[in-house]
């Protein structure tokens, strides 16, 4: 018995009609959630036991939400309060496994919007993790090196008694990066006298893997490579620019220097630096990754590069897209590519859009390149070797054995190929060759669906 077309697209408006009501003002998590289950309808259609099953009410519903305070005193002796999330979204398929974010912007629609997506991203990694993420609206920027001691030491003071090793396995985002992780680390291990994999992207000198740090840069390349291949373009040559120059940017921006492409613009948070001749690898991860600096700094020391602070860009506009590329790589935070975005970047010939950081482009965006012909990589494959490398270091931990950075990238590269192919390969069994997000979010969905309904209600 199939469903008929009517049927299916009532059942999807249905769902994300209820979500509207029940989840008010969680903008980000309507989006995300549109932007899956409307491309769930030609599997929707011709297996109707998902709908039989209530799979789309129920994969829609966090298996459970944590929202706790987080209190925590500052360098005056002021006690600063903040909340703290963890959305267990999923855990059909294996462990909760997701980042942390630490930024001013956090709420629970954004921590729930990025739980959402990690459910059908690790899915798709072919390993077995669930979904998971959770975070704060804690601004590390300004802070003291003891702020953000006391302000994770708190943080962890809740959370140790919702996460585990074979349980729940958070790891760095937005504002989480190796310093946080550590101070996170330290203080599990106090309260539980614990010492195991209960977090990724952990030290090298203390149960951290080999290439974790570069995982979803180098990964993010790894995918575009795969994407131009299937067009039979190579990516030597290609000038790109990657929007951020947090973890994800600076790796791919390595990458892609290494496979003889061209960086040559980034951005940060207050502007846009663009380098003509290739942006300097080594210079933006001392100014980003070690100091915790400011872009603008750059130019300082390169004198032929061009730095455009915020105020200046064009209204409604993020400065990085009206730069000429072949391949634009967002990777910096949610929708910062719009429509007038992409139009820009259709007017200098962009060739592909390869999404770095998590829903990075507006629906009307993705649409619009799409439509205009342009090659689109969705986040949850393209952005996955992140996550699928923290798979390798809680394999490691658990087996008490280290991989070396060869070993590590090699299956780095793997993974990033098997996730093109079951995207690719999903999108043609259903009729539609070459569209990524319909074959990402149905190979995604399919396998945390079955697994649902095989272990009953
Ligand atoms: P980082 O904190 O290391 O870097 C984030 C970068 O983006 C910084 O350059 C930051 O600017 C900029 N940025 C952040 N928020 C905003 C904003 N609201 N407006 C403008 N610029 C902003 O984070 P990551 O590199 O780890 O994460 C980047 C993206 O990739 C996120 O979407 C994350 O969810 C996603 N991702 C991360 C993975 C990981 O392993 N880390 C894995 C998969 C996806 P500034 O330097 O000024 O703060
Ligand atoms: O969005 C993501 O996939 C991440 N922030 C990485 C998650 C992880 O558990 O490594």
């Amino acid at each position: 018995m199939t469903s008929n077309n009517n049927e299916v697209r009532q059942y999807i408006d249905k769902v994300l009609e209820d979500i509207k009501i029940k989840n008010p003002s969680e903008y980000e998590f309507h989006q995300a959630t549109k932007e899956v289950l409307s491309s769930l309808k030609p599997l929707l259609l011709k297996e109707p036991r998902y709908m039989q099953n209530s799979i789309l009410e129920r994969i829609v519903i966090p298996e459970r939400t944590i929202i706790f305070r987080v209190s925590w005193m500052d360098d005056n002796h002021k006690i600063q309060i903040n909340t703290g999330y963890r959305v267990q979204f999923n855990s059909s398929v294996g462990i909760y496994k997701g980042g942390l974010r630490f930024h001013p912007s956090v709420n629970l629609g954004i921590i729930k919007f990025l739980g959402f997506e990690q459910i059908f991203k690790n899915s798709l990694t072919g390993l077995s993790i669930g979904g998971a993420k959770g975070g704060s609206d804690f601004d590390p920027k300004g802070k003291s090196d003891g702020e953000i001691l006391r302000f994770c030491q708190s943080f962890m003071n809740e959370l140790y008694r919702h996460i585990g090793s074979t349980k729940d396995v958070p790891a760095g985002d937005i504002g989480v990066g190796g310093r946080e992780i550590a101070y996170l680390f330290g203080q599990y291990k106090k309260l539980t006298g614990l010492f195991d994999g209960v977090l990724t992207g952990k030290g090298l000198n203390y149960g951290g893997s080999m290439a974790r740090t570069e995982a979803t840069g180098y990964g993010s390349v790894y995918f575009a490579q795969n994407v131009l291949k299937s067009v039979n373009k190579e990516i030597k040559g290609m000038r790109c620019c990657v929007s951020g120059s947090g973890n994800v940017a600076l790796y791919t921006i390595q990458k892609l220097h290494t496979l003889g492409a061209v960086a040559v613009a980034c951005s940060d948070s207050k502007g846009t630096l663009y380098h003509e001749n290739g942006l300097d690898f080594e210079t933006l991860k001392e100014i980003k990754e070690v100091n915790h600096g400011d872009l603008k700094t750059y130019t300082e020391i390169f004198e032929d590069s061009i730095y455009t602070p915020k105020e200046h860009y064009a209204q409604d506009t993020h400065h990085i897209w009206s730069i000429p590329c072949d391949i634009a790589f967002p990777s910096a935070t949610q929708n910062e590519l719009n429509l007038h975005d992409a139009k820009n970047l259709i007017a200098n010939g962009v060739l592909l859009v390869n999404e770095g950081a998590n829903m990075p482009t507006t629906l009307e965006a993705t649409k619009y390149l799409i439509e205009n012909g342009v090659l689109f990589a969705p986040a949850k494959a393209a952005n996955a070797g992140g996550v699928a490398t923290s798979q390798l270091e809680m394999a490691q931990n658990s087996s008490m054995v280290s991989w070396s950075f060869e070993e590590v990238d090699k299956k780095l590269k793997d993974i990033m190929d098997g996730i093109f192919k079951r995207a690719y390969e999903t999108a043609k069994e259903f009729g539609c060759e070459g569209d990524l997000i319909m074959g990402t979010n149905i190979a995604g969905f399919k396998k945390v669906a079955d697994a649902m309904i095989r272990q009953g209600v």
